[in-house]
């Protein structure tokens, strides 16, 4: 009986359904990967944004494993003192099955990119400097989706949002953003993280083949996966698996693992590989810049930053 009770708790979903996240929510998507992956021995601390306000209304959760609900800019500093605490147990348990126990327990941070870019930013690299031995997971919809789709750090050129909103002026404010995004990846690097990758929602098997490859990782580690929002991005809900494979095969965001600093796997584009149009035009954030000659200019600026992932990250075929 315990044995068949223990085959059936691993086969169920971590998240159970429902979740009040819309219908085809990239981020859904993608958390479901990583919660599966993760399994239950986990304590996960979650900054707020949609991921926890539409898992957790309360008294109701949707996490099939130990979570806590943190502030907007601190779950890495609460992932830290569940660490501490972890570490502090581990060194006073008594018998060797305790210990192994909670050696086996993985502490896991995460957030949206305005969470992890900009607000929550300072702790997370202070956890980051002190090495600690946390996975943080940034669900990267490219704005503040929960609080209205403002632009966020990780905002991408030209996109529409209600706070880069595209005019009919004559000012560059009129192409909604135009700040290239934040590379944070760069930042985990250069912090000297020893596991630091990208990924999509349109992936699930290469999250979960990540999430496991971070939990065996000694120190920090930070997966950042592109997680379309149907109205951030104005798609439709079949669309964001769709859109996060463009976005991936276009080469504008690269699918892409770095372990001990150098970088170990990225996932080729195509010979040809497909235009950044074909990405941009099924989403309405960016239907201004196929309006007029100089939303097409901003385009070809777009199209030259795919380009030169391509060749930096040397992944054309
Ligand atoms: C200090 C603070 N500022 C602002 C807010 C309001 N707020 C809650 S969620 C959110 C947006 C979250 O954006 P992101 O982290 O990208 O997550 P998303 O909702 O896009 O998944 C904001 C601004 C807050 N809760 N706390
Ligand atoms: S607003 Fe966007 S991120 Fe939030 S639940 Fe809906 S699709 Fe998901
Ligand atoms: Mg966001």
């Amino acid at each position: 009986m315990k044995s068949k009770q223990k085959k059936q708790s691993t086969n169920k979903n971590m998240i159970a359904p429902g979740h009040k996240a819309c219908a085809g929510c990239g981020q859904m998507i993608a958390a479901k990967a990583v919660a599966n992956a993760l399994g239950e021995d986990v304590i996960i601390a979650n900054a707020t944004g949609c991921l926890e306000v539409t898992t957790t209304p309360y008294p109701q959760s949707s996490w099939r494993m130990p979570w806590i609900h943190s502030l907007f800019e601190n779950a890495s500093a609460i992932s830290s003192g569940i660490r501490a605490t972890l570490d502090y147990k581990i060194k006073h348990a008594k018998t060797k099955k305790e210990k192994q126990k909670l050696e086996n327990i993985k502490v896991v941070a995460q957030g949206g990119d305005g969470a992890t870019f900009d607000i929550g930013f300072g702790l997370i690299s202070g956890m980051w400097e002190r090495k600690e031995n946390i996975i943080y997971i940034c669900y990267n919809n490219e704005a503040y989706s929960n609080t209205g789709i403002q632009a966020s750090g990780a905002t991408p050129w030209g996109a529409n949002t209600t706070t880069s909103p595209a005019g009919s002026g004559s000012s560059i404010d009129a192409i909604g953003s135009h700040q290239r995004k934040k590379d944070m990846l760069a930042l985990a690097l250069a912090h000297g993280l020893n596991y630091v990758a990208q990924t999509t929602a349109g992936h699930p098997q290469d999250i979960a083949n990540k999430i496991k490859k971070a939990k065996q990782t000694k120190g920090p580690s930070y997966i950042q996966i592109l997680s379309p929002c149907i109205p951030g991005w104005k798609i439709k809900s079949n669309q964001s698996i769709k859109v996060a494979k463009l976005a991936a095969k276009t080469g504008l965001y690269p699918v892409l693992e770095y372990e001990n600093a150098k970088l170990t796997n990225v996932m080729k584009v195509e010979d040809n590989p497909l235009k950044v149009d074909e990405y941009l035009k099924i989403q309405g954030r960016f239907k201004h810049l196929f309006k007029n000659k100089r939303g097409r200019k901003q385009i070809k600026y777009i199209q030259s930053i795919a380009d030169e992932n391509i060749k930096k990250l040397e992944i054309g075929k």
